[in-house]
């Protein structure tokens, strides 16, 4: 495919059977500040690395989905302004005009799987927005996991969404939502939402079985994997919670809505809970990125 390139290091490892974990862009772009962004995406695929997989950051440079940045490339799209925010609807036009764009759980879930990657990890997903009964905002992320084979190792979803619809919509679109090693689908900065883990499993091997038992039914889609931030980096949810009503108040206020949601979103929580948000999304991408290592090279 002339559409997508893959970095040296990582069709080295694919070709050499060794496991690789595909890792998102939209976080750097539209999810963090520089130069913490790049400082994240570093410790990621470190992370990654440690684990003994290879890191594969995906983005469209130029209209090229590529599997795999350089360190290069990585800094200059933390730095870059104008980086379109691509999800599935977008991907065909960003390859079609050369653009530059970031890719969201959706886009790397369809990049991984066409460059031969099966597990991805990141920080949230996107899911159904409190409100989706006025705005219809529900993130393509979640039909995409119940289409496209990859496996998603998350920290659960931000409480700027609506949990309760986000698994219930999950459940509808016949997604398997594991959560590792806990009875309660973590909250993302919370290791607890009140909600109960749609299923449980307490080992990457016992994911990696799963992944195997749906491919041989042939199911369509992704496995979910809520992985809860580990306990000493975990923001009580008191501490959250106002600041979310306020950001999602002043996203009403000032009526943004659409794809700009989400970035406004985040943007604001940063501000709001003064930068320590931020350190508990860099612990949970890495916690996040390790289990997906374990699942890749349990695979
Ligand atoms: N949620 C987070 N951090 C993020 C995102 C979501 O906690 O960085 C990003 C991801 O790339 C996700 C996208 O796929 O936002 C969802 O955007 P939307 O809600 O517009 O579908
Ligand atoms: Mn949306």
């Amino acid at each position: 495919m002339t559409s997508l390139i893959h970095s040296p290091a990582v069709a080295a490892a694919l070709k050499a059977g060794k496991p690789v974990v595909a890792l998102e862009s939209t976080i750097i772009t539209h999810g963090m500040p520089f130069p913490q962004n790049v400082e994240t995406a570093r410790q990621v695929e470190a992370a990654v690395r440690a684990e003994g997989a290879e890191p594969a950051t995906i983005a469209v440079l130029d209209g090229v989905i590529h599997a795999g940045l350089d360190d290069a490339q990585l800094e200059a799209m933390g730095q870059a302004k104008g980086f379109l925010k691509l999800s599935r609807a977008d991907l065909g036009y960003a390859i079609a005009t050369r653009k530059n764009g970031s890719t969201t759980v959706a886009a790397t879930m369809i990049a991984a799987d066409r460059a031969g990657i099966r597990v991805f990890a990141t920080g949230g997903i996107g899911g159904v927005h409190r409100g989706a009964e006025k705005t219809y905002d529900v993130s393509a992320d979640l039909q995409e996991l119940a289409r496209t084979p990859v496996c998603v190792v998350c920290a659960g979803a931000k409480a700027i969404l609506d949990l309760p619809k986000t698994l219930e919509t999950l459940e509808t679109l016949g997604v398997p939502v594991v959560v590792n090693g806990s009875d309660e689908f973590p909250a993302f900065w919370s290791r607890k939402s009140g909600l109960p883990a749609p299923l449980r499993l307490d080992r990457p091997e016992e994911i990696a079985a799963l992944i195997r038992a749906r491919a041989e039914l042939r199911l369509d889609g992704g496995v979910l994997v809520g992985n809860p931030i580990p306990l000493e980096d975990e923001i009580a949810a008191s501490e959250i919670n106002p600041a979310i009503e306020t950001a999602i108040d002043e996203a009403d206020a000032t009526g943004v809505s659409g794809k700009a949601l989400t970035p406004f979103l985040l943007s604001r929580m940063l501000t709001l809970t003064e930068g320590r948000s931020l350190i508990a999304n860099i612990a949970l991408v890495e916690n996040n990125a390790r289990l997906a290592a374990r699942i890749a090279a349990a695979l």
